[in-house]
């Protein structure tokens, strides 16, 4: 039986994250994926650093971006090459500058969440996009939360997730409810001299994977753990990721 509206606003409240009825066109996403995947490529390159410093600000490595120029609206992409806990990951911020195409995108799925998530919407409205190139990246971030900060992310996989290998997002059902595990487990870190935000063993009997067609919608509330898996060598994922934050 088909979820309804009101479902997805409840999984999301007692789960954590939840995965929508609707989702976008798959064979327009899966397009667009292949030539991002493929631009990516040239703006890493070395060889054509003069010519792709003109169109993005890039960075690799510790080296990142500034905060602000992440959360404020910004003239060009932000292309950062991560080489710390995602190895080879990609994190564009900004991307529609970069490829126009994925505003429709980004429009679409604002208005899928409005649609399925009305009460949700009230409270939250989307601040910013980034988008998540992942190729070859076998190495992530083991199970963390992302801040004491209300906020949660769309996902829009914008190629097929199938299994494993395609490196698919994980979530620890319901850990966004355990405020005191989360302060306990903070304090344990800090006497280990661990990210904060780390939790190097969730209850797995919780863990969820997250499967799905290029198109798949999902939301995530980032207060609880969470992780992408490390990928099979060969396989990419390529994924929008929407900031929605309290208003
Ligand atoms: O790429 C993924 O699947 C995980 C992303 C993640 O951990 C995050 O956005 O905080």
């Amino acid at each position: 039986m088909k979820a309804r509206a009101g479902d997805r606003e409840r999984e999301l409240i007692n789960s954590g994250s939840t995965v929508l009825n609707g989702g976008l066109d798959r064979g327009k996403c899966k397009n667009l994926a292949s030539t991002i995947a493929r631009e990516v490529q040239i703006l890493l390159d070395p060889s054509e650093s003069d010519e792709n410093a003109a169109i993005a600000d890039i960075f690799v490595g510790s080296r990142g971006p500034s905060k602000r120029s992440l959360e404020v609206e910004h003239e060009r992409a932000i292309v950062h090459l991560r080489l710390d806990n995602d190895v080879g990951m990609v994190d564009v911020a900004h991307p529609a500058k970069l490829w126009p195409e994925l505003e429709l995108l980004v429009q679409q799925t604002v208005r899928q969440v409005r649609t399925e998530m009305p009460n949700f919407c009230e409270k939250h409205h989307h601040t910013r996009t980034n988008l998540y190139v992942n190729q070859n990246v076998t190495e992530t971030r083991s199970w963390h939360f992302d801040s004491w900060r209300p906020t949660h992310k769309v996902f829009v996989y914008l190629t097929d997730v199938r299994d494993s290998g395609d490196g698919p997002y994980r979530y620890i059902l319901g850990s966004q409810r355990k405020h005191l595990n989360r302060m306990l487990r903070m304090i344990q870190n800090r006497r280990l001299g661990l990210d904060l935000r780390d939790a190097p063993d969730p209850d797995y009997s919780m863990e969820s994977e997250i499967l799905g067609p290029a198109g798949t919608i999902f939301i995530s509330n980032q207060a609880g753990y969470h992780r992408g898996t490390p990928q099979t060598p060969g396989r990419h994922r390529l994924a929008l990721v929407l900031r929605y934050e309290v208003r």
